[in-house]
């Protein structure tokens, strides 16, 4: 599963293709932020949060620090995957982030009608993503800030796009 793979190949792998950018009219300067591109793939939850012994899985992926370009916290939210505990989402977004920004965000959560359940949450350290280095990995997530209560995983894709090549 590469991220430079053609747009052709991804649609038929079932990716969604990035979406209009949230901070719309802003753009990005290559001295001070990064595009980066945040492929959520699959995830697992341990427990159910629903009556019906499942959960409504979804995914968002945020800021860890404060990066003091743009406003928003999060950046990027999957679409809910109904009743299932292996959730499969195959979304992609491209992300503007400070270049100074080291660590991300991720929580996921059960999409309920009233309340939605929060699952679990992890940090993400991409201090060391570039083009060529990425975060490819499962990540833990925990209940709690002490990581006694793991309570599912997502597996991830984070790099960074080279500005100025050929994606
Ligand atoms: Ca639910």
């Amino acid at each position: 599963m590469s991220v430079y793979q053609s747009k052709a190949v991804r649609k038929a792998l079932g990716y969604q293709e990035p979406k209009e950018k949230k901070e719309s009219g802003r753009k990005a300067d290559p001295k001070k932020h990064d595009i980066m591109i945040v492929q959520i793939i699959s995830g697992k939850v341990n427990e159910a949060t629903d009556p019906n012994g499942l959960s409504d899985p979804y995914v968002r992926i945020g800021k860890a620090e404060n990066d003091s370009i743009f406003a928003s916290r999060w950046l990027c939210e999957t679409p809910v995957q109904e009743k299932t505990l292996s959730p499969t989402w195959n979304f992609e977004e491209e992300v503007i982030v400070n270049k100074k920004l080291t660590k991300l965000v991720l929580e996921l959560w059960d999409k309920d009608t009233f309340r939605n359940d929060f699952i679990g949450r992890a940090y993400i350290d991409i201090s060391k993503v570039t083009d060529l280095i990425r975060v490819q990995e499962t990540i833990k997530v925990y209940k709690d800030e002490e990581k006694t209560k793991e309570t599912g995983s997502v597996y991830v894709n984070i790099n960074k796009l080279r500005l100025g090549g050929a994606f």
